[in-house]
């Protein structure tokens, strides 16, 4: 069968090869025309480890096309982005943009299925937004088991820098609006999925995945602040979370400069504004964690006090190790507190994915991008925000004589 998949981004483009390599015929769609040329040039507009070599091979095979149409399959799969308001309440367009896009197209038996991370109700919500523009369809629904289309939720739970590996080998959650739906839906993901596949229900499988990333969530802003109480107490935390973690039933995550990218530090809000009044832990660790870089810049102000005109070398901008995406990261976040508590300071940012000054950094004038050896060499005050593997190697010796600030832990 012929599969159309709905944005070319970090989901949509991988779970596409994954497919085309397997043999379905599978058109990726997106709004954004230089994606669409880039992946029709067997292109990824986006650093992701073994994904090139898959897109280039597939579009060659003839395989994966992409166009700026949505066009008719048999299936399609919503993978665009689900970014908030400034309200912290979900920003469903680009979801509903899709499912009207598809609509047209529907032919009896089709399935749709939706992978963006969502809040519970959205799946419902697509077959409303269906319905409302084909009502010669029978839509999915409780007391309707024999619709004429197939609606399902199957969340993307991969970790970027690891999807092509997780892509494969994670057990997947398929939540439909009937049994149907989910088992219809199943059967795509069986094709290239060696994890288990789990059917449930639409607003089950939307609550697990919002879970998963509060779990999270909250395990790092218990690290954050256990980090927190050891600094004020002289304590080391790393080892005190060492110690802890060789218990038979303890796993606390690894404390750093807060939390970021573009699903950790948004899906808990999804949840919290589904039930506001009963959410207060998952509402306290987003502001734990969404108050780490405040406290880091502080901390690195008050070295700078010992100095008379510091030089601070700010090591990675990225949201985390080893990936090119600086969507919502609190290393950027630092540096602009820094630069702008300290605005007579000089403060040298390095980063090996990223090669020119971010847009957000951009009006500072006193921050410039720099070599890691020649910031670290000019710096008085050196700051471990990311732990790129380059950033581990730096040897004791070069950091002779400075103060380092590490908050990733990997210098101790
Ligand atoms: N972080 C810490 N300490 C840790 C782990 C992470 O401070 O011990 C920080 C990272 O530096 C980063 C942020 O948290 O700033 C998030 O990084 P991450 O690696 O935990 O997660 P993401 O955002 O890259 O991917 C997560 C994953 N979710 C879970 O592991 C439960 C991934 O499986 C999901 O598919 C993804 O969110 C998503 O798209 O929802």
């Amino acid at each position: 069968g012929r599969l159309a998949i709905l944005g070319m981004g970090y989901i949509g483009l991988p779970t596409a090869v994954v497919l085309a390599t397997r043999g379905v015929e599978v058109i990726g769609v997106d709004i954004n025309p230089r994606i669409v040329e880039a992946v029709s040039r067997g292109e990824v507009p986006f650093v992701e480890p073994d994904l090139a070599i898959a897109v280039s091979g597939a579009v060659a095979m003839g395989r994966l096309k992409a166009t700026s149409e949505t066009p008719e399959a048999d299936a399609y799969i919503i993978a665009v982005p689900t970014p908030f308001n400034g309200d912290h309440t979900a920003d469903l367009s680009y979801v509903q943009a899709a499912a009207e896009q598809i609509a047209p197209r529907l032919r009896q038996g089709n399935i749709v299925v939706l992978e963006s991370t969502s809040p519970p109700g959205t799946t419902a919500r697509i077959a409303e937004w269906i319905g409302a523009l084909r009502p010669d369809l029978k839509m999915p629904h409780d007391g309707e088991p024999n619709a004429d289309v197939f609606i399902a939720h199957c969340p993307e739970r991969v970790l970027p820098g690891r999807i092509m590996i997780e892509m494969i080998t994670n057990d997947r959650v398929v939540g439909g609006l009937t049994r149907r739906c989910a088992e219809r839906a199943a059967s795509i993901y069986r094709v290239f999925a060696q994890g288990e596949i789990l059917l449930t229900d639409a607003a089950s499988a939307e609550m697990a995945k919002l879970v998963e990333n509060a779990y999270r969530d909250v395990n790092i802003a218990f690290a954050n602040e256990l980090s927190m109480i050891s600094e004020a107490l002289h304590i080391d935390v790393w080892e005190v979370i060492k110690l802890a973690n060789r218990h038979p039933r303890v796993n606390i995550l690894t404390p750093g400069p807060g939390v970021g990218g573009h699903c950790i530090p948004v899906d808990p809000w999804f949840i919290i504004s589904a039930a506001p009044h009963i959410s207060p832990l998952i509402r306290a660790a987003r502001n734990v964690n969404d108050s780490i870089p405040h406290h880091i810049a502080d901390q690195v102000a008050a070295k700078a006090q010992r100095f008379r005109s510091p030089t601070i070398a700010c090591l990675g901008l990225t949201y985390k190790a080893n990936v090119d995406d600086i969507r919502e990261s609190p290393a950027i976040e630092v540096v602009q507190l820094i630069a702008k508590a300290l605005p007579e300071v000089d403060i040298l940012v390095c980063d090996p994915f990223v090669d020119t000054v971010p847009k957000t950094l951009a009006d500072l004038a006193n921050v410039k991008l720099e070599g890691v050896h020649q910031a670290v060499d000019r710096a008085d005050i050196v700051v471990l925000l990311v732990e790129h593997e380059p950033f581990k190697a730096i040897r004791h010796t070069r950091l002779g004589g400075k103060v380092a600030y590490d908050t990733r832990g990997v210098w101790r």
